[in-house]
């Protein structure tokens, strides 16, 4: 555990030319969106998130699946991105105004990140908001209310699946590629609001870690990395975030 106001860490954020940013779903749980191991609430409960979040159980059972991810692409919907997202968008903005480099990098499918202001996010695992034909693959954006079928069904007669990348599945190659590559490059890798047990994702702190980046972790609970990392912090993002950003930028 280290005191938030170390002034190393300050320094760290200054000194920084390239700061690299992983988050997990901790980052959008003050915005109201269920933390992924907490997603299965009320009628979920009975499920367990890995077990609804493979292509096998599409495959089983495309009607409860699809049900499951429109109920969460819905009320992503209904949220706001909070105080977090909106400090990294600040982060960025600011770097990238004083000619510094900033890669944010997400395992997260809500897109509240953009919805902050975010731009040319890597996102590791897709999105709830693009759902795409598994007969002749054509992809949309879903911004509009609940489909009405279940699954929702493609002009080709198709079933239609979440964007997502589920358990089992590749992550797209230049996304994992960029994102290797930056957390390779990183001065200051933060890891905010993950549990740090998805891979490759979470691979990506060994790779900053092996870079000789000086790396942050803000996480409610300590994780697997919480010992190895530079400073730990055991705090809410939301709250921590705007803070950090603030100081990270003035002077
Ligand atoms: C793959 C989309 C090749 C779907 C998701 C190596 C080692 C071990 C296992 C593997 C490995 N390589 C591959 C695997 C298997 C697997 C895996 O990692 N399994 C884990 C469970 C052990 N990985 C894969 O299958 C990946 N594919 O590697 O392809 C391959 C191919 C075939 C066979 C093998 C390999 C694909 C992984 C992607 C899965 N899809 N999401 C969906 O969303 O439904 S992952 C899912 O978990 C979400 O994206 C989520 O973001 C992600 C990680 O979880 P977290 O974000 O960390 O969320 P979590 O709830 O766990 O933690 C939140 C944390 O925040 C908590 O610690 C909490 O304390 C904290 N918190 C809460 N509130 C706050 C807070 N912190 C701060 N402030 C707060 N306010
Ligand atoms: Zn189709």
């Amino acid at each position: 555990m280290t005191a938030i106001n170390d002034p190393a860490l300050i320094e760290a954020f200054r000194g920084a030319g390239h700061v690299v940013v992983l988050t997990g779903a901790g980052v959008s749980a003050e915005s109201g969106i269920a933390t992924f191991r907490d997603a299965l609430t009320g009628l979920w409960s009975r499920f367990n998130a890995e077990d609804l979040a493979t292509p096998e159980a599409f495959d089983r059972d495309p009607e409860l699946v699809s049900r499951w991810y429109d109920e969460r692409r819905c009320k992503t919907m209904a949220c706001e991105p909070n105080g977090g997202h909106v400090a990294l968008a600040r982060l960025q903005a600011g770097m990238e105004a004083a000619g510094r480099k900033f890669t944010l990098i997400t395992q997260n499918v809500d897109r509240l990140h953009q919805r902050a202001g975010s731009r040319d996010v890597l996102e590791l695992h897709g999105t709830l908001h693009v759902w795409r034909c598994v007969g002749c693959g054509e992809a949309k954006l879903e911004s509009g209310p609940a489909f009405t079928e279940f699954p929702p069904k493609c002009s080709c007669g198709g079933n239609r699946r979440p964007g997502v990348v589920w358990f089992g599945e590749n992550l797209d190659g230049g996304v994992l590629n960029a994102a290797a590559d930056a957390a390779q490059r990183a001065d200051l890798f933060l890891t905010l609001g993950t549990s740090s047990v998805v891979h490759p994702a979470a691979g990506l702190i060994d790779v900053a870690l092996g870079a000789k980046a000086k790396v942050v972790e803000v996480n409610l609970q300590p994780t697997a990395y919480s010992k190895r990392v530079t400073w730990s912090l055991r705090a809410k993002t939301g709250e921590v975030l705007p803070w950090l950003v603030d100081k990270a930028l003035a002077g």
